[in-house]
């Protein structure tokens, strides 16, 4: 049992087709103790069940990351029910509707930065202000995509996000490197969740990796699920910075 007396705190499932519903299985599974966050009343109907799955019922808190108010209160709560905390899972992304589709150049300021703020900065702030409870020995994994490496169509707004989102992963693990909290994110591969239904033509996308992938399929929750456990847990103590491709291998095709 690799997570054995872990404990730590996913931000992002939305129901159990999420990214981060198959991490907190994996990490589960190899007996770590997870607290879980929900976005909104409508999505909390949602994730106490889940939590429930996992023994968690006592440990699901409102989180919004776009309101600062509630990451201070998420690191309140945490404290007093879990007091330290060895790993953080960011699965959260938003962009509005309009950025993900239509000509690139049309994007507006305001669509720019509610994107930024929500699937970029927040990965800053939730680490600021849970570090004082993070173990010298931790790991906070966030979620990216080939979009904001490379070309992908529609994916526009959220691409730019991405890259920065992948910049800020490389720049925290040098700064946390020091306080022994290593920083890490998976590029997955198209999986149709809540989120991915935002984006126009995504059945063409998972169609497109699927052909032209080395492994020709796509890859699962389950999949990006353990390896996001490998990399929050002790068996990657020496890999941070890290923008690690779970993708079937799409990524290396020219
Ligand atoms: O193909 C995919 N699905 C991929 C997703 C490929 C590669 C990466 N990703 C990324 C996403 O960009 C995101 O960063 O994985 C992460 C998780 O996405 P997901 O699992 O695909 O999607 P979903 O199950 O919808 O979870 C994302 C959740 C939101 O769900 P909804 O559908 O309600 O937007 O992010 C949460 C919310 O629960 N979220 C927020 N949480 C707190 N505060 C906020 C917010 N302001 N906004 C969205």
């Amino acid at each position: 049992m690799i997570m054995n007396g872990k404990k730590g705190v996913i931000l992002g499932v939305a129901n159990n087709k999420s990214i981060a519903y198959g991490i907190a299985k994996a990490c589960a599974a190899q007996g770590a103790k997870i607290a879980f966050t929900y976005l909104n009343d409508s999505l909390k109907k949602r994730v106490e069940p889940i939590a429930a799955e996992f023994d968690s019922e006592d440990l699901v808190y409102p989180c919004d990351v776009s309101n600062p108010d509630e990451i201070k209160a998420l690191k309140v709560s945490l404290e007093k029910d879990l007091g330290q905390i060895d790993f953080i899972v960011h699965s959260i992304a938003f962009a509005p509707k309009e950025g993900l589709s239509g000509r690139f150049y049309d994007i507006t300021k305001s669509a720019f930065d509610v994107a930024m703020d929500v699937s970029v900065y927040s990965l800053i702030e939730v680490t600021r202000e849970l570090k004082p409870l993070m173990s010298e020995n931790s790991s906070i994994l966030t979620l990216t995509y080939y979009g904001g490496a490379k070309y992908i169509p529609n994916y526009n707004l959220m691409g730019i996000a991405k890259a920065a989102l992948e910049m800020t992963t490389k720049y925290l693990a040098e700064d946390l490197g020091k306080d022994g909290i290593r920083v890490n994110a998976i590029s997955a591969g198209p999986i149709k969740t809540l989120a991915a239904a935002g984006i126009s033509d995504f059945r063409f996308m998972l169609k497109w990796n699927e052909a032209h992938s080395p492994l020709k399929k796509n890859v699962t929750t389950d999949e990006v699920g353990n390896s996001g456990m490998y990399l929050l847990s002790d068996l990657s103590s020496a890999v941070t910075g890290e923008i690690h491709y779970v993708d079937c291998g799409f990524n290396v095709m020219g």
